[in-house]
């Protein structure tokens, strides 16, 4: 037994010189496969903590097999909102009036004193980012807090928020809310807020592509942010000249919305040229490639998720499944009760 145990303990040095040779080089190849997957590990968990996640090989280039193309392009005009603000409405819109799960996407523009006072939502989510300055949001239960540029408030009103959101910072203040709707057994689901600060959001650098990771998964890298309702956000900038081949879902429906410069989408043939402002819905496939061939930086968002395939009945702030839904919602809000109770002697502080 003693002698079967250190014949396999103990390692022989092999006799003749080219025997020697080949038993160091597999030495050296086991030491050389330990250490890289060791270090590895240690990039990703170093990766994991900070916000910057550069990608050297490209075992992640992801591969598109069937692109999808631009099916609809709509400008995003000005248009007075809230109390005094403007947003440039694209989903939402009378020709874009929704895009299952989405119901909404506002790229705002507002300076004090302008902004959106006390008002309720009810049976959807509420997503805000922010571009430029500072806005405040407080609700009827006390949360309060201010997210600045690059920050994101992921909001699940469900059965009932009260809330205002106003800007914070001198001049004008500037962000993207999105609506994202929720599934019926969702909707009178408890409140609740998802905030990351700008440094919490995962970004991933490659060859001239500079995402940021706000909802889903980009080059291999994904968003703490939980998603009720499946849901891709993506915050591309493209520096002159660069491409970016971003696989989505099939069964997802998907569009683009350019906050800066230009760029060609979907293709390779056939791609759609598009500048600021412009929502561009996307058309089947598994996967959207953008390049950008002018001399600025092009900057745009990217959204997906997974329709609910259910009925929308929507009254301003309520979105619900049916009217009956909607007639419940109003007389809940108007008499304080099913979520909305904290309503009755809540006021924003100025
Ligand atoms: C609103 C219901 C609302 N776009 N973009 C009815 F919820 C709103 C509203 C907003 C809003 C808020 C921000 Cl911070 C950004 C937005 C609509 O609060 F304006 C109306 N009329
Ligand atoms: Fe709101």
């Amino acid at each position: 037994m003693a002698s079967i145990n250190s014949s396999l303990l103990r390692v022989r040095s092999p006799s003749s010189p080219i025997k020697r040779a080949i038993f160091f080089f597999a030495c050296y190849l086991i030491i050389f496969a330990l250490w890289s997957s060791s270090s590895f590990d240690d990039l990703d968990s170093k990766a994991k903590s900070s916000s910057i996640q550069k990608k050297m090989g490209d075992q992640e280039t992801p591969r598109i097999e069937k692109p999808r193309q631009v099916v609809k392009k709509v400008l995003a005009r000005s248009q007075p909102e809230g109390v005094g603000a403007t947003v440039r409405r694209s989903i939402g819109r009378a020709e874009l009036r929704s895009l299952d799960p989405f119901l909404m996407l506002d790229e705002f523009t507002v300076s004090a004193p302008a902004g959106f006072p006390d008002h309720p939502h009810r049976g959807f989510e509420t997503v805000t980012y922010m571009l430029e300055g500072a806005f405040t949001h407080q609700d009827f239960a006390g949360h309060k807090g201010t997210i600045g540029a690059g920050d994101l408030q992921w909001m699940t009103a469900g059965r009932g928020i009260v809330h205002s959101e106003m800007p914070a910072a001198e001049g004008e203040n500037k962000g993207l809310q999105l609506w994202i709707n929720l599934s019926s057994k969702d909707k009178m689901m408890e409140p609740r807020y998802q905030e990351l600060q700008s440094k919490d959001i995962s970004r991933v650098e490659k060859d001239g592509v500079d995402v940021r990771i706000i909802a889903g998964e980009s080059f291999g890298v994904r968003s703490p942010v939980y998603t009720r309702t499946p849901t891709m956000y993506l915050d591309f900038t493209l520096q002159p000249g660069a491409r970016v081949d971003q696989p989505i879902p099939d069964s997802w429906n998907a569009f683009a919305y350019i906050i800066e410069g230009e760029g060609l989408f979907g293709g390779p043939e056939d791609a759609t040229a598009a500048t600021s402002h412009h929502a561009l819905v996307l058309g089947p496939g598994d996967g959207l490639s953008v390049r950008n061939p002018s001399a600025r930086p092009l900057r745009f968002v990217l959204l997906g998720g997974q329709p609910l395939g259910e009925p929308v009945v929507q009254h301003g702030p309520f979105v619900m499944n049916t009217q009956a839904e909607i007639r419940r919602a109003f007389e809940d809000y108007q008499y304080h009760k099913n979520g909305f109770e904290k309503a009755r002697h809540w006021r924003s502080h100025p």
